[in-house]
């Protein structure tokens, strides 16, 4: 009897667990499935609303544009800066046509000018005949802008060439946090802060206080990128022509880094795998041979702008292009009509992606992350993701040409959901079983374009060869760039 009791009591129990686990079970399945852990660092809010930007625009304006210089000594005239036609409203205007969302006015330039009327120098606008010495180009920037929907930047040289009080640390540091101070409680809404790592030789000794510069600056607005040489926010990309390294981390150690160092500049254009910060690379290029407007020269061709983009938005980079106001103060028309071409240019080689029209193929999915998620326009959070099983294997994509037909492009986009890190550290692209592209990091946004030509192919496979984590890609594209005329096709 007694064991009869003991029989049933322990099929009950497991009767009981076995209820229980089913139960479990199929709440588990019906829960909506979780994304992957992080791989950190991560970007912060504003690094990927700096990020999505892609193409942000700087404006020298100041004496030089007066004397035709690049530096100015810092013993100009206030008085020959007299723009007689400034309108702010037009740059603003032609930053709108070009699809930017974001101006930098360089503020201060190493001459020590200033553009607004700074109550701690006289060398500024206050001595200048423009508005009878009323006048103020920061706060027409900033009105101009905001009220077409651009946000605001601004530059404010470190080095002076005018101020005495240079060279000296304390009284400098001082001078320049004031004039810190002054700019970000004036004007709202800055995006994003320039410290310009130039310094002349003379100027060699001095050193700047950073850190009560960046904690300043982030105290007065704490939603503003700090871009220096060495971040906290956005890096410099180690050159001024336009073209980040082949393989771009945004991650980066900044206890490497320092400002004004010329000796990192390989390791700040490609960043650092293992690099515990979150520090994306900006790439700052003149749309003119200098980066202030002078008569004898011209903007360069759209081809030009073109490469620029492919190796600055395609390797995981902002775009800082420069467009300076002239003489007059008005954005000249050549330039202008060279921006409107190249947002055009931008525009129709995106505007159709083949893979849209293609049946996608993974080598497996997690639940909920299929490869619809890449063809979305949710380009951070929206991804697909394979499953995770720790395994060592390659990941990849296929894009199938529907029909008959073939796939006829020679541009490659990539993405990857940075909200959640990035991962991938090898690709390899084939068409057709052929190789066509072998190559590092993706990032935010990866532009292959094809240096071999055109390429037709019935299936183009995207192999992911090794990544710090299972990879995500938020976006996958085929596109055929009709600018883009190469010596060779290979079909
Ligand atoms: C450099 C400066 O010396 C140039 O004049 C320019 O402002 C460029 C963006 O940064 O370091």
């Amino acid at each position: 009897m007694v064991r009869l009791r003991l029989w049933w009591c322990s099929f009950l129990i497991t009767l009981t667990v076995l209820f229980e686990q089913v139960r479990i079970c199929s709440c588990w399945n019906e829960q909506t499935p979780t994304p992957p852990l992080p791989i950190l660092p991560l970007p912060t809010y504003s690094q990927i609303k700096w990020q999505q930007r892609e193409i942000i625009m700087f404006l020298h304006f100041g004496v030089n544009t007066f004397t035709d210089r690049e530096w100015g000594t810092g013993h100009e005239n206030p008085a020959i800066f007299n723009p007689t036609r400034l309108n702010t409203t037009q740059w603003a205007t032609v930053a709108a046509d070009a699809g930017i969302s974001l101006m930098i006015l360089t503020a201060k330039h190493h001459d020590g000018f200033c553009l607004w009327p700074s109550k701690y120098t006289n060398h500024s606008v206050i001595r200048s005949p423009w508005q009878g010495g009323k006048g103020d180009v920061v706060r027409d920037f900033v009105n101009a802008a905001t009220a077409h929907g651009i946000d605001v930047g601004i530059y404010l040289s470190p080095w002076d060439r005018h101020d005495p009080r240079y060279g000296n640390d304390l009284l400098y540091n001082q001078y320049y946090l004031a004039q810190l101070q002054e700019l970000l409680k004036k004007y709202q809404n800055v995006r994003e802060i320039w410290f310009d790592g130039a310094k002349g030789a003379q100027a060699k000794n001095m050193s700047y206080y950073f850190s009560d510069w960046f904690s300043m600056v982030k105290e007065l607005q704490s939603s503003i990128n700090i871009f220096s040489d060495a971040g906290p926010d956005v890096r410099w990309v180690g050159e001024e022509t336009g073209s980040a390294g082949y393989t771009c981390w945004s991650t980066i150690n900044r206890t490497s880094l320092s400002i004004g160092n010329s000796s990192i500049t390989e390791y700040l254009s490609s960043g650092d795998p293992k690099g515990t910060d979150w520090l994306p690379a900006e790439c700052d290029v003149s749309i003119r041979p200098g980066w202030f407007w002078h008569e004898s020269e011209s903007p360069k061709r759209l081809s030009k702008l073109l490469d620029i983009y492919y190796n600055s938005v395609g390797r995981n980079c902002v775009l800082l292009l420069n467009v300076p106001p002239n003489k007059s103060g008005l954005i000249t028309d050549v330039d202008a009509q060279r921006l409107k071409e190249f947002r055009s240019a931008i525009n129709t080689i995106f505007q159709h992606n083949l893979a849209e029209d293609s049946f996608v193929k993974v080598s497996s999915q997690r639940g909920g992350f299929g490869p619809e998620n890449m063809l979305d326009t949710d380009h951070l959070w929206s991804y697909w993701t394979p499953k995770d099983d720790g395994g060592e294997k390659d990941h990849w994509i296929e894009i199938w040409a529907k029909d008959e037909s073939f796939l006829r492009f020679n541009v490659i986009s990539i993405q990857e959901a940075i909200g959640l890190g990035q991962r991938i550290k090898r690709h390899e692209i084939y068409a057709d079983d052929k190789l066509i592209v072998k190559a590092t990091t993706v990032g935010y946004k990866r532009l292959h374009r094809l240096d071999r030509g055109e390429v037709q192919a019935r299936v183009v496979r995207i192999t992911i060869r090794e990544s710090k984590a299972v990879p995500l890609i938020s976006s996958i594209g085929l596109y055929f760039d009709p600018f883009w005329h190469s010596k060779f096709t290979v079909t």
